[in-house]
């Protein structure tokens, strides 16, 4: 891509690509401006989390006396508020939420096509310490009719009906990465005129890797296919023992793999049957970004976009990053049968 392009904002890109989107009411657009939007008030948050020795912890009262709220909260309301009032979906569900919010749902004038579905701040334990969390989202049409109320069955689609997915990293420094199933593209955040910035154009996991991310102190309790691929990764042998990270946050785990070349694993365990992350919020998301990044995202036998949900907060075992990788690791799976 010409380095012109990288000068590009957010929001430049979003109305430039708005056409090559297959429905091009600019519902999704503002979509994802509201997202953006959210985005940087968040991040404006997670930032001064280290001032909380000095401005107040979560269920202290402020300086203004307004109450301190701990942070997945806060993201949370920012980024349901941003989307309510500006009447940009008809519906949504979040990690943080225990049922699906209805938007204007009596209002029989809503024409909102979208529901989204959102992890507001993911890997939040890992705030206290310094380390990055991120916000996933992943966004669907409604399958119920215009007009009408949203249902569980607008929220319980299989990741491969996904528009839209993509995540927030508040890192060293803050991107917005997102896919509408035209490739994969990042946003760097310039913190000093509160703008994203085209900073990665057409992210691409590489084939191969060489990082695996998983939480070894589990290992005892992971199934054989796991043990033995991870008993592969450490073997001296071609381009082998290959090098274990793993933050603890997903989306920085999955940033870094796509950049480098890698795999994680949140497997089943004999301590979680269906291991620890969501379907819905979590794993779809990533998966739809996997895809497009030329990476792969399985159960360890089935591509995690075709698993039919049945509840919201439905867990699954997840692997996902680099494509050889990840059959390789389906390939214990298999043998271990
Ligand atoms: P959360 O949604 O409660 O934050 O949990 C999800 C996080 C992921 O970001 C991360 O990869 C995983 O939990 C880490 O779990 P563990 O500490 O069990 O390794
Ligand atoms: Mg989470």
């Amino acid at each position: 891509m010409a380095n012109s392009k990288l000068n590009q904002t957010l929001g430049e890109f979003i109305i430039e690509n708005q056409s090559s989107f297959k429905y091009t009411s600019g519902e999704l657009s503002r979509l994802i401006n509201s997202i953006r939007l959210a985005a940087k008030v968040v991040n404006h948050e997670v930032n001064k989390a280290g001032l909380v020795d000095i401005i107040g912890a979560a269920g202290d009262t402020n300086i203004q006396g307004e109450d301190q709220q701990k942070l997945d909260v806060y993201a949370n309301d920012k980024f349901i508020q941003t989307m309510t009032k500006r009447n940009i979906v008809c519906g949504i569900a979040s990690e943080e939420e225990d049922d699906f919010i209805a938007i204007n749902s009596q209002d029989e004038n809503n024409q909102n096509k979208y529901v989204v579905l959102i992890d507001p701040l993911d890997g939040s334990s890992n705030i206290d310490v310094n380390v990055s969390v991120g916000t996933i989202f992943s966004v669907f049409r409604r399958v119920t009719p215009v007009g009408t109320p949203v249902t569980i069955d607008d929220f319980l689609q299989k990741g491969n009906q996904q528009v839209a997915a993509g995540y927030v990293v508040y890192g060293t420094s803050t991107m917005l990465v997102y896919t509408t199933g035209d490739g994969v593209n990042g946003f760097t955040l310039n913190p000093a005129i509160g703008t994203f910035y085209l900073s990665h154009p057409d992210m691409q996991f590489p084939e191969d890797g060489k990082i695996y991310s998983v939480n070894e102190g589990n290992y005892i309790h992971f199934p054989l296919g796991i043990k033995n691929y991870i008993k592969y990764c450490q073997m001296e042998e071609g381009d082998r023992p290959y090098t274990s990270r793993y933050i603890g946050s997903l989306v920085s785990d999955f940033h870094r793999n796509m950049i480098k070349g890698g795999i994680y694993m949140y497997p089943k365990s004999s301590l979680a049957s269906n291991g620890k992350l969501r379907l819905l919020y979590e794993c779809n998301p990533m998966a739809f970004l996997a895809e497009q990044a030329n990476g792969k995202a399985s159960d360890g036998f089935n591509r995690i976009m075709e698993i039919e949900p049945t509840e919201l907060h439905q867990r699954v075992p997840f692997i996902c990053g680099s494509k050889n990788m990840v059959e390789k690791a389906e390939e214990f799976m298999r043998n271990a049968e």
